[in-house]
């Protein structure tokens, strides 16, 4: 099965609603789309790259840059998903563009020998319990208001962003309204450091299931020492962007959960790498989100099936982004979304939409 080209193709997707973290507000997504050709099947990868630099080192156009300058020239005839990590290596870092290209191979891999991803990684479960992240707000009624719209759906974890300035008030105004068995959590997307640990302890008063990333991506010793003068379990997002750094996170003390995010990775290879040592060492993972269309959350879903994600994952409904999503929506059933059963990721764009809201396309050939 060889490979005969790959199409980079970009989509403009306008958010539902603005979408507040600490390093900025999302108000559409700029979505790089990678479609890996052979003979016998087709495969599609989700670039999870933002537009610019803020939550990590990478963005949309330099991934696009990548992956036509290095990446695609590089990849091994043969579409062996195995094989890509090891023929990308040498390039250092750029995980999201890999992971995108790797997926796309793993794709067209699986349709054409018609094995569905999530029983090709081992997943477990027909169905993943979801939850959804809110963003930073202007007013606590409003966030207010926003919890409650998502309660009534029937996500069954909620996740506020917080930042400094924002933290305490609005998880004590949705824990007292909403009461202690809402499983909650934050996300501080990496806005506090080392002498805000009194502070960030105040949130201990609240039951929450974990603080994401409180500290600098590159703060993992910081982190061990604030997770021995917190009473809320620390997870890590950015910092961990290998299953080494997982291994070392853990070891170090640094976290006791772990989000994983393919993307952040380098694909789901490693996901299910950083699933595995996790399941072993007895820490709990979930599997975290990039605001993905269709394409990406199709394959999120079936990572999200593997027996080690013990907790809800941000792997919420089309609609919490997308009034038209470019595959067919995924839809909220009881606070769960079916993993995908057909060959590959299971799902593909529809050729209207997708024709829609492509806003460039390039053709590599090989
Ligand atoms: O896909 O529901 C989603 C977004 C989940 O909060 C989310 N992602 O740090 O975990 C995180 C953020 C990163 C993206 S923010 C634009
Ligand atoms: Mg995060």
């Amino acid at each position: 099965m060889e490979i005969t080209g790959v199409e980079l193709r970009r989509i403009a997707m306008p958010l539902v609603s603005p979408f507040r973290t600490s390093f900025g507000t999302e108000s559409h997504r700029d979505v790089l789309l990678v479609r890996v050709v052979t003979p016998d099947a087709e495969g599609w990868g989700e670039c999870v790259a933002m537009a610019e630099p803020l939550y990590s080192s990478e963005y949309v156009d330099g991934a696009a840059e990548m992956l036509r300058r290095f990446l695609i020239p590089a990849l091994p005839a043969g579409a062996d998903p195995q094989a890509v990590g090891p023929a990308l290596a040498p390039f250092k870092g750029h995980r999201m563009a890999k992971a995108a290209l790797e997926t796309a191979v793993l794709d067209a891999r699986l349709r054409a020998s018609g094995e569905s991803l999530g029983r090709f990684l081992g997943a477990t479960r027909e169905r993943v319990p979801c939850g959804v992240s809110v963003g930073i707000m202007d007013s606590v009624p409003e966030l207010l208001d926003a919890v409650a719209g998502y309660v009534e759906e029937g996500y069954v974890r909620i996740k506020l962003k917080i930042e400094p300035g924002w933290d305490v008030a609005p998880v004590q105004a949705v824990r007292e309204r909403f009461g202690d068995d809402l499983l909650l959590q934050v996300d501080a997307n990496a806005a506090y450091t080392l002498a805000d640990a009194r502070h960030l302890a105040r949130l201990d008063a609240f039951g929450l299931l974990l603080i994401e990333q409180p500290l600098a991506n590159d703060d993992l010793v910081q982190h061990a020492r604030l997770a021995r003068m917190l009473g809320t379990p620390i997870c890590l997002d950015e910092s961990i962007e290998s299953a080494e750094h997982a291994a070392a996170a853990v070891s170090l003390g640094a976290c006791s959960i772990v989000n994983v995010k393919p993307g952040r990775v380098g694909g789901y290879l490693e996901a299910r790498r950083i699933h595995d040592l996790c399941r072993a060492s007895g820490v709990a993972v979930w599997c975290g989100g990039m605001l993905e269309t269709g394409i990406g959350r199709a394959a999120n879903v079936a990572l999200a099936a593997l027996p080690g994600f013990t907790l809800p994952g941000d792997t919420s409904a089309s609609r919490r982004y997308y009034a038209t999503d470019v595959t067919p929506p995924f839809e909220l059933a009881d606070g769960h979304l079916a993993v995908p059963t057909g060959p590959g990721i299971g799902v593909e764009p529809i050729p209207e939409i997708l024709r829609e809201v492509t806003t460039s396309a390039e053709w590599i050939a090989r």
